[in-house]
């Protein structure tokens, strides 16, 4: 495995552009429930090399941040991460009760379309996920 995310790295150098692509595993974005006006989505995404997510935003919501809830006692918190570190070939896992992706304002989007977001790294790379819409509640909290 490691043999093939190596020749896959040295062919994108060869053709000049010299990041390799982030693989990106079950993105699904969940609209805002109820008036609160807060969407949330979940995925998962490997680097091939290590980076830092270092900005979130999309084209269709006024603000996009990666947060992790974190467990005091009986009560659950959410805390702002301004960067998440991405290690070389290690997926990174945003989910129900762990970290995850608050989309504030999203603007409606069309049953089945896709919501994008895009991520910025620390490398100077950015991508735009396609999150898949989930109804509320399929994907747990
Ligand atoms: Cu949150």
């Amino acid at each position: 495995m490691k043999r093939l995310i190596a020749a896959i790295a040295l062919g994108l150098s060869a053709c000049g552009q010299g990041a390799a692509p982030l693989t990106i595993a079950d993105a699904q974005y969940r609209p805002p429930l109820g008036a609160s006006g807060i969407g949330v989505a979940y995925f998962s995404v490997t680097s091939p090399v290590a980076d830092r997510i270092v900005g979130l935003s999309s084209p269709q919501a006024d603000r996009v941040e990666a947060h992790a809830s974190v467990v005091e006692g009986t009560q659950v918190s959410m805390k702002h991460l301004a960067t998440v570190e991405l290690p070389a070939g290690k997926p990174v896992v945003f989910g129900p009760n762990g970290m995850h992706l608050m989309v504030y304002a999203p603007k409606g989007i069309a049953e089945g379309a896709t919501f994008p977001i895009q991520i910025e790294l620390e490398s100077g790379r950015s991508e735009t996920i396609w999150f898949h819409p989930t109804s509320s509640g399929a994907v747990g909290r």
